[in-house]
């Protein structure tokens, strides 16, 4: 077996399947860490250019603002499909302008904080450093959509994510968030908000269709050092038959998936970084799991004083508002 270089002493010990320690390190190692275990190759050949965009003239900060905080008409017929296949993609939750302006300020707060060398570029909680970003991480909009989609009154913030997939970067693992959100409920969901329309060639964020693909997985052993899990979640889905969605994304268009969605990401094979807000969710009352493990990452960052077993409703997991 060859240890993944990302470990610790303290994160390699045991199987490879072993992953009852927590994270001893930050979450930008965390996320170098997991995107290693993704199976395949990084992209050869010439990178492509993506289409040309205009996102038309771009709205104030209060018009930002404004927008996000108004109510989105979700129907039954998009609850129930999130409901049967543990994910759904709305059309035009946010305005190009809307997009644009935030695709320029995570760029910034991104190249303030990340190694421009880095493939996969993570950084986290810029809710509390930018207006903006705070405007949508705990918009009105997205609050209630996620609201509807879990089926319950309101849903507090976990944590938020900028991710950008630099031209090149490689595939994004298979996996399921609830095997690291230390949050012990089925009613947490992200929303994955790209920041730019995202064709197949950029790596668009991937959903096996179906609630229950978890349970054809069960018995798959996670492999903490190497490739092997995400082959084999890919094998099984295959003999299995079941359906991806792969699709491209328009600018505006969001996905939520919730906790136990199998999802993946292809390689990033455009000249463009595929820049993304995704931001985490969950019904009010939930509790922290009885023992985060490694796979958790970070947590004790995102929902401080917390201890497993508690309640999570620490000042940085603020309700949000609902929408007008
Ligand atoms: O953006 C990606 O490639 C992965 C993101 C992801 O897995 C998530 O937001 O749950």
């Amino acid at each position: 077996m060859i240890r993944n270089p990302h470990l610790s002493e303290a994160t390699a010990a045991g199987t490879a399947s072993d992953v009852a320690v927590e994270w001893d390190r930050g979450n930008d190692q965390w996320w170098d860490w997991y995107m290693s275990l993704a199976d395949g190759p990084v992209p050869d050949g010439p990178l492509v250019d993506p289409p040309a965009h205009d996102p038309g003239p771009l709205p104030t900060d209060d018009e930002v603002t404004a927008e996000l905080a108004k109510a989105y008409p979700i129907t039954d017929e998009q609850i129930a499909r999130f409901r049967t296949e543990a994910f759904v993609k709305l059309p035009g939750v946010l305005s190009p302008g809307t997009v644009e302006r935030l695709r320029i300020k995570l760029r910034a707060m991104l190249d303030e904080a990340v190694d421009a060398d880095v493939g996969f570029q993570s950084r986290e909680m810029m809710w509390l450093d930018d207006d903006v970003v705070r405007a949508a991480v705990l918009s009105p909009r997205l609050g209630g959509i996620s609201a509807a989609l879990l089926g319950t009154d309101r849903v507090r913030l976990y944590h938020d994510n900028a991710l950008s997939k630099e031209p090149g970067a490689g595939r994004t693992p298979w996996h399921y968030d609830a095997h690291h959100f230390p949050l012990d409920s089925p009613k947490v969901l992200t929303a994955w908000i790209p920041l730019q329309p995202t064709p197949r060639e950029m790596g668009p964020l991937a959903f096996a269709r179906g609630a229950d693909v978890g349970e054809l997985v069960d018995g798959l052993e996670f492999d903490k050092h190497g490739t092997s899990y995400d082959r084999g979640v890919s094998e099984i889905l295959r003999t299995h038959g079941v359906q991806v969605e792969d699709g491209p994304f328009a600018a505006g268009e969001v996905s939520f998936h919730g906790a136990n969605c199998f999802h993946t990401a292809g390689a990033n094979r455009t000249t463009a970084a595929r820049v993304v807000l995704a931001n985490t969710y969950f019904a009010d009352g939930v509790r922290v799991v009885p023992s985060p493990t490694m796979v958790s990452g970070d947590w004790r960052k995102f929902i401080p004083g917390a201890e497993p077993g508690e309640v999570v409703a620490s000042p940085r997991n603020p309700l949000l508002a609902r929408p007008v």
